[in-house]
């Protein structure tokens, strides 16, 4: 039954991957403020380290391990350590993820198989390895972090946008499996947020950090806080008949043709 309690996440497990800063941890950090338990892993002790830090200075009592989402081996064992040092896992957030931009025709195979081995085969390697516990429960929530690339395509992101499209469909597929366990596996679309990650597009000289306010309505960069409240909607019993669902928290990108130009 809905009631103001269905947002809360008191007593739940949430494992954020690549979760040391950008938007994996303020995801994790607005599941602790409506009461989850964090647990997150990132690729060195280094980032793990800077993770740990960053938790306890915003009182949040997270657990940090060191494995990279790409190897199962590595995946398997953090997950089996997580359930016995934590508990199950109730809510799994597939965030870590890099993005490579190159010409198609001059970015190498080597490249394009790391994007994708990141940002899609990792994803299903982390959902494979916590899927058995959720079914067991017959509960769980799967959130996979999507993109703008997951629905357009740019110059230079041919790889990530493969990625992030076959991650859509992942997505849909999760859904579509193991639904009957009472099992929810939606995505989270971002737009176009201000991270390390788009560091480098954002500085002031660069044309595309105003094509981006142009193609935006909210006429803005999105911040991490933008993606916290949808996060934690997903994450909740309030979301338990939503699956499948690519939520893009796009400031409306998606739905707008463009600013037209001023007249110079
Ligand atoms: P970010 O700042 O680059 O953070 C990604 C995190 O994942 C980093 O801590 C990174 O570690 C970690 N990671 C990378 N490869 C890993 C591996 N193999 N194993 C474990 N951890 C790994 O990215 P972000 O901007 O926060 O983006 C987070 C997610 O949102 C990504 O999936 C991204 O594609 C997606 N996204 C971002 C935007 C945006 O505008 N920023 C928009 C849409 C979607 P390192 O520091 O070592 O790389
Ligand atoms: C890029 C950006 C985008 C964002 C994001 C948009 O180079 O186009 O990095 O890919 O990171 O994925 O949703």
């Amino acid at each position: 039954m809905f009631s103001e309690q269905s947002f809360r996440l008191d007593g739940k497990i949430a494992f954020v991957t690549g979760a040391s800063y950008g938007i994996g941890f303020a995801l994790a950090s607005g599941f602790a403020m409506y009461g989850a338990t964090i647990v997150f892993n990132d690729i060195n002790a280094e980032l793990v380290e800077k993770g740990l830090a960053a938790y306890r200075e915003a009182g949040i009592p997270a657990k940090g391990y060191v494995c990279d989402v790409t190897d199962e081996g590595q995946i398997r064992e953090t997950v089996a350590r997580i359930e016995k040092e934590v508990g199950p896992i109730d809510i799994l957030v597939n965030n870590a993820g890099i993005i490579k931009r190159t010409p198609m025709i001059e970015m190498s195979v080597e490249d394009f198989r790391k994007v994708i081995d990141v940002d899609l085969n990792a994803p299903f390697i982390v959902s494979k390895a916590v899927l058995p516990s959720m079914i067991k429960r017959n509960s769980g929530k799967i959130i996979n972090i999507c993109s703008m690339m997951s629905e357009l395509g740019r110059e230079t992101v041919s790889a990530y946008a493969a990625a992030k499209g076959g991650l859509k469909m992942l997505t849909k597929n999760i859904a579509s499996e193991y639904g009957e366990h009472n099992i929810q596996c939606n995505g989270i679309g971002p737009g176009y947020i201000e991270t390390p990650q788009t560091a480098p597009l954002r500085t002031s000289d660069h044309p595309f950090n105003k094509f981006i306010i142009s193609k935006t309505p909210a006429g803005r960069w999105g911040t991490t806080d933008d993606l916290m409240g949808p996060a934690v909607f997903l994450a909740s019993s309030a979301s338990d008949f939503v699956n499948g669902h690519i939520l893009y928290v796009d400031g409306g990108i998606l739905a707008y043709i463009g600013k037209q130009p001023a007249n110079d």
